[in-house]
């Protein structure tokens, strides 16, 4: 087993690979920016160390100084946790050549699922259900009407470098399509400096499923059911549940074996997620593979009882998976939550400042994963997550009434974050009855309706407020007159009640 793991990232994930450390009994090393020397995960390590100024490209973004702090400090792993280095397969090669484990999939894996038209072309091969389109990149302009007009529209095209919703474009009919599809490509080119662009036909409200996988380096592989992950605004995952209420136990054999094909065909190892789309009539179709731990892995770990960090390191080390799919089950329902500094009632624009109040809830089946406490500065410089909040019961209904006590529970001030937009989704009858898709929160109107409410409320309270003005002038005006005391000084004038 490594003695020491280097943890190449910051915030909640950081503190999250730190505690499986502390249980495994490896030391951990965390480094940490200039805007991070007064931060939890900094301060819970067994060792810290300051990397660089605060922009991530500076700190957590430099490769080279991370790589030779690693050798230097003797560390026998690193983990990227999520974003960051966490899906690089250069970063992957260098840390091998340096002689460190990376915990996590090979370079090969990382590349080859790296490319979205290679990893349809894998998939296809290996029998994934993929969206209909090209699983080649379209040469020009021609090639690519052509193909749009087979596949019918409207079809989307999509940046071959992209994912998680970046340089994509829908596109209705063969007219808008001569000024998208050099529009396409040149965002894929600066974006990604990459302009090959493929199509795929577009899919109309869909679900948005993903499948946990994990394997080890022995040829093991092992599924934890699927994840939920629908409620989004923008590409902004805002609530996880898992298991899926919307698929029968038939749908879940199907889209757990396409998954376990997935990661087979690109020879993967460690953890990591296939992610598909889901129509109305239980059609799936693979849209990417996330080859990292994700950010809503708390809620596969609630109901299977594995712990995933604890697992990748096992891996990593070499072991075998510590069980077998057999002897995994799905027990209960979890729900994971966002709180994002942000300002719902202000178009969600990054909240920062600090921390003056952060008193995370607590209580039966209640999980909180933060990266902050009170005192802590959440800067505009990193990802807006400050915490994650994770309930768990016999049932969805259970899940949701927890995590309703959670999120009223807890206390968070100094920061603007979107707790009571979140309670708003959890209040709403649709997503109750598990009636919802990827474009629920656009459907319902709840971004309008939290701003329109918050408005009529603001209204409600300038009223209020010039109300209790107007008292206090009046009641104020007489005294600056008449309270004058017996020796016929006036001690009030000096006080303004303006
Ligand atoms: C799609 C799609 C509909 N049809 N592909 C967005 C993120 C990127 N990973 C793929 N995305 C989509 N691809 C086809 N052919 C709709 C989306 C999409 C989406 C997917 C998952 C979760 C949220 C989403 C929000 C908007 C669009």
């Amino acid at each position: 087993m490594f003695r020491k793991i280097l943890i190449a990232n910051r915030g909640e994930i950081a503190v999250r690979i730190i505690r499986a450390c502390r249980e495994l009994g490896i030391t951990s090393a965390a480094i940490f920016s200039e805007a991070d020397k007064i931060s939890l995960h900094a301060s819970l390590a067994d060792e810290a160390y300051l990397i660089g100024p605060a922009p991530s490209s500076e700190s957590y973004l430099n490769k080279d100084k991370i790589i030779s702090l690693a050798k230097e400090i003797k560390a026998d792993a690193i983990h990227p946790g999520y974003g960051y280095f966490s899906e690089n397969a250069g970063f992957v090669e260098e840390v091998e050549k340096a002689g460190i484990v990376f915990i996590g999939p090979s370079a090969d894996s990382v590349r080859k699922m790296g490319s979205k038209t290679a990893a349809r072309k894998l998939m296809k091969q290996h029998n994934v259900p993929i969206v209909p389109g090209t699983t080649e990149p379209i040469k020009n302009f021609e090639d690519g009407i052509k193909t749009a007009n087979e596949i019918g529209y409207p079809v989307l095209l999509k940046a071959s470098a992209g994912g998680g919703g970046k340089g994509m474009r829908k596109i209705s009919s063969a007219i808008e399509f001569a000024d998208a599809f050099e529009a396409t490509q040149r965002e894929a080119k600066k974006a990604f400096a990459d302009d090959s662009i493929y199509i795929e036909k577009f899919i109309e409200n869909p679900k948005h499923i993903e499948v946990q996988i994990i394997a080890d380096k022995h040829g093991n592989f092992a599924h934890l059911f699927e994840r939920e992950c629908s409620i989004q605004r923008r590409h902004q995952k805002i609530i996880e549940e898992a298991p899926s209420s919307f698929l029968d136990d038939e749908t879940r054999k199907k889209i757990t074996s396409a998954a376990i094909n997935a990661a087979k065909a690109c020879g993967y190892f460690n953890a990591g997620t296939v992610e598909f789309l889901m129509d109305r009539e239980k059609n799936f179709y693979f849209l990417e593979m996330n080859t990292r731990l994700q950010v809503e892995h708390p809620v596969t770990e609630l109901i299977t009882g594995i712990d995933l960090v604890k697992e990748q390191i096992y891996i990593a080390s070499g072991r075998e998976l510590s069980f077998s799919q057999e002897e995994i089950s799905i027990k209960g329902h979890a729900i994971e939550s966002r709180i994002y500094a942000e300002d719902p009632e202000n178009n969600f624009l990054p909240a920062a400042g600090k921390l003056i109040e952060f008193d995370l809830p607590a209580g039966p089946g209640i999980r909180a994963d933060a990266g902050f406490s009170s005192g802590s500065d959440i800067s505009v410089y990193y990802d807006p997550l400050m915490a994650k909040l994770i309930s768990w019961s016999q049932d969805r209904r259970g899940a949701i009434s927890r995590m309703i006590g959670a999120l009223k529970e807890f206390r968070i001030s100094g920061v603007t974050n979107n707790i009571p937009f979140l309670l708003e989704v959890f209040e709403n009858s649709k997503f109750i009855n598990g009636d919802f898709d990827i474009n629920f929160i656009e459907k319902e109107g709840l971004v309008n309706k939290f701003q329109n409410d918050q408005t009529s409320r603001n209204k409600e309270l300038d009223e209020v407020a010039a109300a209790v003005a107007a008292i206090l002038k009046q009641q104020a005006a007489p005294q600056s007159i008449t309270a004058k005391t017996t020796n016929g000084l006036n001690k009030w004038t000096e006080l303004e009640y303006e």
